[in-house]
């Protein structure tokens, strides 16, 4: 059915997807390998009424990109015509590709596809993301997360302040060296350089054992940390429950939870604190949501991971509401960067998420 960008209808026409690798400022050495450029897969959902959806997805590697626009290709033949439904797309897509499996890039293109269907009806209300889901905007806390890798003491302290500058009242360092003393003493010289109320998240990235991990979190429990995230393998739970049990500085997970199922086997066996889902993992905005429904009834603080233009929207709704991690991986290739003022993030007021592609800089980094 065919209907006015004002009307009640809209229906898929094609996916425009685009793989781009964007240069990072600063490259980031974290103990699971180096991630120097942001490869992202650009996602158009075209409607028959002429509006158009946008997401991006962060793939990690360059080594996904072509696999992921490829497959997105497929997924298209599925879901043209369709309605722009995200519940509905989601489960129609779960039900095709239960038996391969929803998780890795499968989850990525469908929660792709979910975020570009909700940011094509929210541009067809004329409402930002946030209006949109019922929530009103408002400022969001946010720590900047786009340095910090593992890069040795004097550069830490260096880079924290430069870190700090535009104003974030936090920032979060990557840990995991090869001796716990290296971990605590880049953790002091960040803490002397900053002053008293920065706060310092810290991320292992998964990269210590459940037995390494106790240890370690012993001695950094004095060190005044916000969190410690990922300590052990973020599929294990139950290490994650054995460390907290041992720690008094909250354990933080989630970036590597697919969808909510996921987040209620972490949240059943006590694995965390604190919860961080990455709106692409969790199953874009309709997963997100999911989660934050799980986390609100238990007091779970519920902070984001990468795509901070989305996240910001998703945190205004999110009633246990805590971190917006800012990284400004995709900003070269955006119209409308997020904005941060005072540490904080300002949610998007253009309808939708805010996301518009500036097409002379995606020429640039295409592959
Ligand atoms: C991280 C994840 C993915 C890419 C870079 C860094 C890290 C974080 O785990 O939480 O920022
Ligand atoms: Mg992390």
């Amino acid at each position: 059915m065919n209907v006015t960008p004002q009307g009640t209808e809209l229906t898929i026409r094609a996916l425009r997807v685009r793989a781009v690798n964007v240069p990072m400022q600063r490259p980031l050495q974290t103990s699971g390998g180096l991630i120097s450029t942001a490869p992202l897969v650009l996602i158009d959902l075209q409607t028959e009424e002429g509006l158009t959806g946008c997401s991006y997805l962060f793939c990690y590697t360059p080594l996904a990109l072509d696999s992921m626009v490829r497959f997105l290709k497929e997924i298209e033949e599925l879901i043209k015509g369709d309605l722009v439904a995200p519940l509905a797309i989601g489960q129609k897509l779960e039900g095709k590709f239960c038996l391969l499996g929803t998780k890795g890039l499968v989850g990525m293109a469908l929660a792709g596809i979910d975020m570009a269907a909700w940011d094509a009806l929210a541009k067809a209300a004329q409402l930002p993301l946030v209006r949109f889901l019922g929530g009103q905007a408002k400022p969001i806390p946010a720590y900047n997360s786009n340095g910090l890798g593992i890069i040795g003491s004097e550069r830490a302290a260096d880079e924290a302040l430069e870190l700090i500058t535009p104003g974030f009242l936090a920032i979060k360092v990557r840990l995991g060296y090869p001796e716990i003393s290296a971990d605590v003493s880049v953790v002091r010289a960040i803490r002397g350089a900053v002053a008293a109320n920065i706060l310092v998240m810290a991320d292992f990235n998964q990269s210590l054992s459940v037995a390494e991990a106790q240890q370690r979190v012993l001695h950094l429990d004095d060190e005044g940390l916000c969190w410690i995230e990922e300590p052990t393998r973020a599929d294990d739970y139950t290490g994650h429950a054995q460390i907290r049990s041992k720690a008094r500085t909250p354990i933080q997970l989630g970036e590597n939870c697919w969808g909510a199922h996921d987040m209620a086997q972490a949240l059943a066996v006590g694995a965390c604190d604190f919860f961080m889902p990455d709106v692409m993992k969790i199953g874009g905005i309709t997963g997100w949501l999911r989660a934050a429904a799980l986390a609100e009834p238990v007091g779970l603080p519920m902070s984001s991971h990468l795509f901070p233009e989305v996240s910001a929207h998703l945190l205004a709704v999110t009633p246990t509401s805590h971190w917006l991690e800012y990284v400004d991986w995709a900003n070269p290739i955006l119209l409308e960067p997020l904005t941060i003022e005072r540490g904080h993030a300002k949610v998007s007021s253009s309808a939708g998420h805010g996301i518009a592609w500036n097409e002379e800089e995606v020429a640039r980094y295409i592959l």
